[in-house]
């Protein structure tokens, strides 16, 4: 009986051998565009971590959620998911796989709302802490001459707007949707219209918490820890897990001018726009868009979008041409609104759209912050929210955008039917130096997002393969004409691809990796370190055991 018993543990143990090695080797190599993966628990996990007393509690049940993202591409099966309730219990179970060192491949994965593209947030065979469950601190609004809030990493940046507005103040720096968490967005970068002025998000944080992969609870900021403040900032996760974030804030306006124009040619467009990043008294917010070839341009935008000139606007489409549409808008208040009309006007007055493409809309703080939302519910309705989203972002230099728009809007995109194909410029001399966040070397670079839906199941222009097939060839022009481009938000295979991507900065990335998390146990879905896996005397002897069983099977 006892045997028995033993002999089955022998054989577990051997199988979840097995199948790691052979499914990590699979996560290491391919590239193939949906990786599925769902071996069972972990067994020497299971028993390891059950005994562990939580505020919170983790789960071996239910967990196949956790092994999806908004990229709907990538599928890792995590053994457990931890649903903390305080800070300590993130560092409780950081530490204890911390302690459990190199005989375990254990790895840990915090995740948000769910918005990685591709995998970054999954723990293939390990834990999945949902951050969202963390709601502590309650937030905490210090008003005065510079105020802020702090919140719990898992809170989502609409809650933090609507609960500051509720004291007159905002965020000053967004991203385009605002149903992400805090500790996810300040892990990347967080780049929006604001981005020119504010820089990106991570420029906007006084203070955070993290627990490091050593299972250590820091409060870092500019003076205290701050190598382990500017190593989080943008670091994807893998020097330590925020936990809470002090986040800046400004009187909130309470309505905005929203304003889209056209433009038939590029040069004419990226002078505009570069022109309202760099000049004193802007706009508020400056993006772009491109359209190409589409038809009936007009009718998306009519009902929130009114027409100086409708009738001459109505005759605009795309077909079989580029446009280019600026994005731009001023922020005001009800007493401003005796020239805030004359004072766009004259910002206006500088630009050389398309005259008869001017449109204006009018809206609430909100309304305009949460914008992709009111997208979100009608392609939800429609049942084309929870599909593949294979999109690509690119930081493109000043010097090297003509060349990029003339090759990838004129020979490779044909149309933008797939989702919104995003492109603006930033000026990172007014950005905060020293974060991990990776860019191009020139001070004015574009961001150019192409954010695609893929229908599941078609073969054609619509399909994840079409479309992934136009990324890998906007990436090969990118190589191969030497652009001097970086990717954000990427997902490298190899370390190679990597370093390359970090360039001078690798030393220091990896350098602080082997400070904040030795053993490699935080953000296994990055893909940048691997935890390695050295067998101990108790693995040799139970590997030992196996080799005896399965020569008595023999
Ligand atoms: C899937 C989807 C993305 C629907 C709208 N969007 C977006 N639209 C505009 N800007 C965006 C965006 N997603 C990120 N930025």
């Amino acid at each position: 009986m006892i045997n028995f018993k033993h002999n089955t543990i022998a054989l577990r143990i051997l199988t979840v051998f097995l199948v790691s090695f052979t499914v990590n080797k699979k996560h290491l190599c391919s590239n193939h565009p949906s990786i599925t993966s769902t071996n069972s628990p972990h067994l020497s996990l299971h028993s390891s971590l059950v005994e562990m007393v939580f505020d919170g509690h983790l789960s071996f049940e239910n967990i196949e959620h956790t092994a999806k993202d908004f990229g709907g591409r990538y599928r890792f099966m995590p053994s457990a998911v931890l649903y903390p309730k305080s800070v300590s219990d993130i560092s409780s179970i950081v530490k204890h796989i911390f302690q459990m060192g190199e005989t375990t491949e254990l790895t840990v994965a915090a995740r948000g709302h769910g918005h990685s593209f591709e995998g970054q947030a999954q723990a293939h065979g390990g834990v999945v802490i949902n951050m969202e469950s963390l709601r502590v601190p309650e937030m905490s609004f210090h008003t005065g001459k510079l105020p802020y809030v702090d919140v719990s990493a898992g809170e989502l940046w609409i809650n933090i707007l609507h609960e500051s507005l509720k004291h007159g103040l905002a965020p000053k720096s967004w991203t385009d949707y605002l149903h992400l968490t805090v500790g996810g967005t300040l892990s990347v970068a967080g780049i929006s219209g604001q981005a020119f002025q504010h820089g990106p998000q991570i420029d906007n944080v006084y203070q955070l918490q993290v627990v490091t992969g050593t299972g250590e609870v820091v409060t870092c900021s500019e003076e205290q820890n701050s190598d382990l403040f500017h190593a989080i900032l943008g670091g994807l996760g893998q020097f330590g897990i925020i936990t809470q974030a002090r986040i800046a804030l400004e009187p909130a306006p309470k309505k905005v001018k929203w304003i889209r124009a056209l433009y038939s040619d590029f040069a004419v467009f990226s002078k505009d726009q570069e022109h309202l990043i760099s000049s004193e008294n802007s706009f508020n917010y400056i993006e772009g868009f491109v359209i190409i070839n589409r038809t009936g341009l007009l009718n998306n935008w009519r009902t929130s979008f009114s027409s100086k000139d409708p009738v001459q606007a109505n005759q605009f489409t795309s077909e079989g041409r580029v446009l280019f549409c600026l994005e731009v808008a001023k922020y005001f208040n009800l007493e401003d609104s005796d020239h805030i009309d004359k004072d766009i006007d004259t910002l206006l007055s500088d630009l050389n759209y398309v005259q008869s493409t001017l449109f204006l809309s009018e809206v609430s703080y909100v309304d305009f912050l949460d914008r992709v939302h009111v997208s979100e519910l009608k392609l939800r309705e429609k049942g084309l929210w929870e599909v593949p989203h294979p999109w690509l972002n690119l930081l493109i230099p000043r010097s090297s955008i003509h060349q990029f728009t003339q090759e990838v809007f004129g020979n490779i995109l044909t149309d933008t039917s797939n989702g919104p194909v995003l492109i603006y410029p930033v000026n990172k001399s007014r950005w905060k130096n020293g974060t991990s966040m990776v860019t191009p070397e020139e001070d004015v670079f574009y961001l150019v997002a192409f954010l695609s839906s893929a229908l599941p199941s078609s073969t054609g222009k619509d399909g994840l393969e079409y479309i992934l097939t136009q990324h890998k060839r906007i990436l090969n022009f990118c190589g191969r004409s030497n652009l001097g481009i970086k990717q954000y938000l990427p997902h490298y295979s190899t370390r190679e691809e990597w370093k390359a991507h970090f360039g001078t900065f690798w030393e220091v990335f990896s350098q602080r990796k082997s400070i904040y998390d030795p053993l490699a146990i935080l953000a296994p879905g990055q893909r940048i370190f691997h935890k390695q896996r050295h067998l101990d005397d108790d693995d040799l002897k139970s590997l030992r055991s196996v080799n005896r069983v399965l020569e008595a099977h023999r």
